[in-house]
C-alpha cells in the first residue's frame, strides 16, 4: 500500500496521507512521495490540492520509530530532505491548498495543515503541537505560521505547553477557517475543493503569493504589490470571463486560465 494515495477528480488533486495503521506518521517514504505528488500538482489540469488522512488520524508527525531505528534518517536530513521541501512546495504552489483535517493532527503533521491555504477540520479533529512533550522545536513552518494565524501568545502557549486543541477551540481562536460535523465533512468539504477548482485559479494563485508577501513587507510595499497583481490579474482569460458573465447576468465559466 502506498504511504501516500493520489488521485484527479474534478480538476481537484486528492492526496490521501496513507499509513492508517501509524496514524499517518511519516517516514521517509512518505515524505518523499510527498513531494512528488506535490510536485505533479503542478499541473495545469490540478486547480485545488485537498490534502486529508486515510483512517482515523490527519496524522501524528514523524513517525517517532523510524528516527530511533539504527540506520533511520538522522535529524541532519529530516527537516532538510523531508518536512521543509513539503511545507515550502505548499507555499508556492500556484493554486489553493485545501487541509482537510479528519482527525488528530500532530507535530509535523499538525503544521502541514497550517501551511495549507484554507484548513476545515472535522468536529471530532484536534490539533496537537507535541514536538515540546518529547523535547524538540516545533517545525515545518510551525513558528513561522502559528504565531501568524493566532498570535503570539495563544501560539506560545500551545507551543510550550503541548496541549491538544478540539477542532472547535482551534476554529474559535482563528488557526483553522471552520470546523465541520464529522457527518458532513467528507462532502462539504470535498465541495469547498471543487468550488474553488472551477475559481479563477490564476486570481487566486496570485492572492495567495500577496499573502505570502504580506507576511514581510510594509502596507506602503503591500500596495505596491497589490497594484502589481491586481495588473496581471486584469490580463487573463478568467478575468475577462468574470466580467463579462457579470454583465451578461450570468455564471461564469473559468478555465484557469
Ligand atoms: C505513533 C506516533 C508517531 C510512531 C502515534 N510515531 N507511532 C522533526 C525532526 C526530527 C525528528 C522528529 O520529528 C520531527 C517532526 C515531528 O513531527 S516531531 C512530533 C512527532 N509526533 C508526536 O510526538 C506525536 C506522538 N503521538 C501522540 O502524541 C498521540 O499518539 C496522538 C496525539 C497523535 C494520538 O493519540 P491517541 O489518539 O490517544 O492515539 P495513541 O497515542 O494511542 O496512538 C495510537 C498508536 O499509534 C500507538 O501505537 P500502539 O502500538 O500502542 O497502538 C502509538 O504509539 C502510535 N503512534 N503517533 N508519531
Amino acid at each position: 500500500m502506498a504511504p501516500i494515495h493520489f488521485e484527479l477528480k474534478d480538476s481537484v488533486g486528492i492526496i490521501t496521507l496513507n499509513r492508517p495503521d501509524k496514524l499517518n506518521s511519516f517516514n521517509r517514504q512518505m515524505a518523499l512521495l510527498m513531494q512528488e505528488k506535490l510536485d505533479e500538482c503542478k499541473n495545469d489540469k490540478v486547480r485545488c490540492v485537498y490534502i486529508t488522512g486515510a483512517g482515523r488520524a490527519f496524522s501524528a508527525g514523524q513517525d517517532l520509530s523510524e528516527v530511533t531505528e539504527p540506520g533511520g534518517p538522522g535529524f541532519n536530513v529530516i527537516l532538510s530532505e523531508h518536512y521543509n521541501p513539503i511545507v515550502s512546495r505548499i507555499r508556492k504552489l500556484e493554486k489553493p491548498v485545501v487541509a482537510a483535517v479528519n482527525g488528530v493532527a500532530a507535530g509535523a503533521g499538525a503544521n502541514i495543515a497550517l501551511c495549507s491555504d484554507i484548513i476545515v477540520a472535522s468536529s471530532s479533529a484536534s490539533f496537537i503541537q507535541a514536538f515540546s512533550r518529547i523535547g524538540l522545536i516545533p517545525d515545518s513552518g510551525g513558528t513561522y505560521m502559528l504565531p501568524r494565524l493566532i498570535g503570539w501568545q495563544k501560539a506560545a502557549g500551545l507551543m510550550m505547553l503541548g496541549e491538544k486543541i478540539s477542532a472547535e477551540e482551534a476554529e474559535k481562536i482563528g488557526m483553522i477557517y471552520k470546523m465541520i460535523p464529522d457527518e458532513k465533512f467528507p462532502r462539504e468539504s470535498m465541495s469547498i475543493a471543487k468550488t474553488l477548482a472551477e475559481m479563477a485559479t490564476r486570481g487566486l494563485a496570485f492572492t495567495k503569493q500577496l499573502l505570502n508577501i504580506s507576511m514581510h513587507s510594509s502596507f506602503e510595499e503591500q500596495i505596491h504589490e497589490e497594484d502589481v497583481f491586481q495588473q496581471r490579474a486584469a490580463q487573463t482569460e478568467d478575468y475577462k470571463e468574470g466580467v463579462n458573465a457579470f454583465l451578461e447576468k450570468r455564471s461564469p465559466k473559468f478555465r484557469g486560465q
